[in-house]
């Protein structure tokens, strides 16, 4: 089974307890084994309109025999459970949950992009998913996890 890494977001309402929520939700699934979750980090607001909500971000670790688009359905699932509307790209919202990496795996279709397009930029994404999975292999670049942190802080 490939180890899948996701990123947790919440910007709106009681976030760490939303993150929760989400996570015991994946735990749940028959499909889905939860490996490892990272500490959850304040962070600023990327992109969006301005004046928005801190962030509560994390990375979590989870083993599982979906398909990658049946666990983005699953994803979907849980976010509508817990609330989450449709809004603007990049608005608040409630709860976010990426997938950043299913194990080595390259996909680029309309409804999916793996590795998240966005991982490599993104210091709410890197930093939690460093701490968990500093090793982890990046298959579109070759970097380690670790390496794309560094290459960003120092690009910044
Ligand atoms: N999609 C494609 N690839 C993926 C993937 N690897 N994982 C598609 C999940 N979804 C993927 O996502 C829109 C569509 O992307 C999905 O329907 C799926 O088919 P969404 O979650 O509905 O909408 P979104 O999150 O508003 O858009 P997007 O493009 O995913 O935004 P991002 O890049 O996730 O950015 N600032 C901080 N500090 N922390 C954050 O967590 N998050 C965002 C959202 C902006 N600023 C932030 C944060
Ligand atoms: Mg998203």
């Amino acid at each position: 089974m490939p180890t899948v890494y996701l990123g947790l977001g919440a910007n709106l309402g009681k976030r760490r307890e939303m993150l929760k929520a989400a996570l015991a939700q994946l735990a749940a699934h028959p499909a889905i084994r939860v490996r490892t979750v990272s500490a959850l980090l304040e962070t600023e607001p990327v992109g969006g309109q301005p004046g928005q909500p801190h962030y509560l971000n994390g990375a979590a670790a989870i083993e599982t025999d979906l398909e990658p688009a049946a666990l983005l359905a699953e994803l979907k699932r849980i976010e509508h459970d817990l609330g989450r509307r449709q809004g603007p790209r990049w608005g608040p919202r409630r709860i976010d949950l990426d997938i950043l990496l299913y194990g080595r795996l390259i996909l680029e279709t309309a409804e999916l992009t793996i590795p998240h397009p966005r991982l490599r930029e993104r210091r709410f994404v890197l930093e939690p998913l460093s701490r968990i999975a500093p090793d982890a292999i990046d298959p579109v670049t070759g970097l380690t996890v670790r390496e794309l942190a560094a290459r960003l802080d120092a690009a910044t």
